[in-house]
């Protein structure tokens, strides 16, 4: 800065002042600082003393006022902040200064593109949002530009942890188990909620999910969300998707043939039984009703002996693979002692006389007496008689 007062006649001497005060020194017709500070701003003014013939006349100067810019001040500095994935973040400076404030936002030091207010905002932060944040205030003044930086505020961004182990699909026989896992890093406590077709499933809390006995409606796509912490922030990433293919359970049946059978007391009949639907064909014979005697025979047959009294006996084969499934035959025992008095004779044979050659819709029919159970009395009743004699 420099001040200049115009020459007069005589010998002049000048004075310069600062708010009417002498300034020690400054006794040119020129006044210099060479750098301007805030405390230099002021009214400067320049006594001028006229000396001509012994006398001395003295005169003011116009006073000159210097401003000084002194930049802007920031009052507040932006606050560092940690964020989940989406959620709004907001850096704000406060700051005087004389003269029109503007300012500039710049993340990791390059400007940002239209973060010229105040305040900066990012209404849903992502992941390459991280970063430090700043931002120079810069004031205007008579053409003069003076800039502050504000200090640096870290944006972290809670992603959400990572998964390094993803669900695997699974395909499965009913009332087989099942398990699904994953493994996750990331920052805090890790939290896991897994989901069946995008439904959380109730205390499905950890790391692995299991169903010990997988039923047709365990079927689906299921998936971990996996939640963790950072400084109060909890971001959640979830697992791929796992397909449970759950298949049908294979339809055993039992058939037992024949199905009805007719015997004479002391006579036997085998009976067979087939399984299908599963490798184990095995069952087990068991007489539920009636009486008489079973005995082994080839693998699936039974051998039942009417040692019982006349009447009907039920012979059940239950599945060895399933014991739900069964099948029955049931077996009329007849008896030679038509009379019922214990002995097979003579009168027993009249009565089988008398019905000899009828059938169920003859006058003489006897069922009694079709100790086959073929519809007739015939010879073969005749031989099954006498060889009970
Ligand atoms: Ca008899
Ligand atoms: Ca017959």
């Amino acid at each position: 800065m420099v001040l200049r007062f115009g020459e007069r006649p005589g010998t002049l001497t000048y004075q310069w002042t600062k708010d009417g005060s002498t300034i020690v020194g400054a006794t040119s017709t020129t006044y210099s600082i060479a750098s301007g500070q805030v405390s230099d701003a002021g009214i400067y003014a320049c006594v001028v003393t006229n000396t001509l013939g012994g006398t001395a006349a003295s005169t003011n100067s116009v006073s000159a006022v210097l401003s000084v810019n002194a930049g802007p001040a920031l009052t507040s500095q932006p606050a560092s902040r940690t964020l989940a994935v989406g959620g709004a973040a907001t850096f704000t400076v406060e700051a005087t200064g004389s003269g029109t404030l503007s300012f500039q936002w710049l993340k990791n030091g390059t400007d940002i593109r239209g973060g010229t207010s105040a305040t900066f905002s990012i209404p849903s932060v992502q992941v390459p949002d991280a970063g430090i944040y700043t931002c120079v205030v810069t004031n205007s003044l008579n053409g003069t530009t003076t800039s502050a930086t504000s200090g640096s505020a870290t944006l972290t961004v809670n992603a959400g942890p990572t998964l390094t182990t993803q669900p695997v699909s699974q395909t499965l026989a009913v009332g087989g188990a099942v398990t699904f896992t994953v493994a996750a890093t990331g920052s805090g406590t890790l939290s896991y909620q897994w989901t069946k077709d995008g439904s959380s499933i109730g205390g499905a809390f950890s790391a692995t999910f299991t169903i010990s006995s997988v039923q047709p409606t365990d079927a689906g796509d299921y998936a971990c969300r996996v939640t963790n912490s950072l400084s109060g922030t909890s971001a959640a990433t979830s697992s791929s998707s796992a397909t449970l293919t759950v298949l049908a359970a294979p339809v055993i049946t039992v058939t037992v043939e024949p199905k009805t059978a007719t015997v004479v007391t002391n006579g036997q009949v085998i009976l067979r039984a087939g399984v299908t639907g599963t490798a184990n064909t095995g069952v087990t014979w068991s007489i539920t009703s009636g009486e008489g005697t079973l005995s082994a025979g080839a693998p699936g047959s039974i051998t039942y002996a009417a040692t019982g009294s006349p009447g009907t006996t039920t012979i059940t084969a239950v599945s060895q693979a399933d014991g739900t499934k069964s099948d029955s035959a049931t077996v009329t025992v007849r008896t030679r002692d038509l009379t019922g008095d214990g002995l097979i004779d003579v009168l027993d044979l009249a009565i089988f006389a008398r019905a000899w050659g009828s059938t169920p819709a003859s006058p003489n029919w006897n069922a009694a007496a079709d100790l086959n159970g073929d519809g007739n009395v015939d010879e073969t009743e005749l031989a099954l008689f006498l060889a009970g004699l």
